[in-house]
């Protein structure tokens, strides 16, 4: 009998460590989508604030470090900024952040999590929003999952509002693979960190040196998966349980999804929302979208 996928979900790389190494991952070589998507934030940023107006509330959805939103903030004449994420911490450093990079916006941090309607600051209530999910985050989540996290978007927006949304782009495996196991191995460290903070955080008893990082394209589901392999037959103890692991099993700890233009039109449509406009770089290796509800 088949044994059952095991499977330990993706937030739990992101801790200080995973973060800090996540951020290096947006600097590698192979990792093209951060580089891709700040290029076309600042090519057609200013398109996007004629499209949408000035002087709106950027609502960001899981901000993190807001590390590329002020070129965005400042290109589309925003009045306010609420950046939400789930780590307060966080949350006040970005606040500050982003209040001295771009004078006289009205920044209003929200700590919640953003898969389920929030209600924004009282400060933003009455003035038109726009929402901004870049990084490709929506990747992370199956389809079924990523109309739901739209549909939860819609409701914290609000009627009417629009959304910029960074999603990456369907392409040659060639390209794809590099980019989730590069060469300087950051991305295996990323991944197999999960180990460590089994171990370290919850205490559990296993071998780190009997499992290394495997990932690949699976073209028929459209992503990256992301896996820990065990080498040899080995166990992992977490208080009165162990598990056995026969050599070749792996636990599937991430996933990447992709999607070409307009699978993206269908994912908006399933969700609510009308894509509007798509703006790709010259290799169509990532795109920035515009869309209505
Ligand atoms: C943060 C979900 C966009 O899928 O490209 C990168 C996460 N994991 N390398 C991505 C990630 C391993 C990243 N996202």
């Amino acid at each position: 009998m088949a044994r059952a996928q095991k499977e330990i979900p993706a937030r739990f790389l992101y801790d200080q460590r995973g973060s800090e190494l996540f951020e290096q991952i947006t600097g590698l070589d192979e990792y093209y989508l951060t580089r891709t998507e700040i290029g076309l934030i600042e090519a057609h940023g200013a398109e996007i604030g004629g499209h949408v107006g000035r002087g709106l509330t950027l609502v960001e959805f899981g901000s993190g470090s807001s590390a590329k939103t002020p070129p965005f903030l400042r290109a589309i004449g925003a009045a306010a900024y609420v950046p939400i994420d789930i780590s307060a911490g966080f949350l006040t450093q970005a606040a500050a952040d982003v209040r001295a990079a771009v004078p006289g916006l009205s920044v209003h941090p929200l700590a919640g999590d953003f898969t389920k309607a929030l209600t924004l600051p009282a400060d933003v209530a009455d003035t038109p929003k726009l929402g901004f999910f870049p990084g490709s985050t929506i990747g992370n989540m199956t389809a079924a999952e990523a109309v739901d996290l739209l549909r939860a978007f819609r409701e914290t927006l609000g009627k009417n509002a629009p959304l910029v949304i960074g999603i990456d782009l369907k392409k040659s495996a060639d390209i794809l693979e590099p980019a989730y196991d590069d060469s300087r191995g950051v991305t295996a460290e990323f991944i197999t960190g999960i180990l460590r903070r089994l171990r370290d955080d919850l205490g559990a008893d296993l071998r780190r040196e009997d499992w290394s990082y495997r990932s690949f394209w699976n073209a028929d589901r459209g992503r990256i998966e992301m896996h820990v392999r065990a080498d040899v037959d080995t166990s992992i103890a977490l208080g009165e349980d162990r598990w056995t692991i026969a050599a070749g099993e792996t636990l599937h700890i991430s996933n990447s999804h992709k999607y070409s233009v307009e699978e993206s039109a269908i994912l908006a449509r399933a969700s609510g929302f009308q894509q509007v406009k798509c703006w790709t770089d010259p290799d169509a290796l990532f795109s920035l979208q515009l869309w209505r509800m």
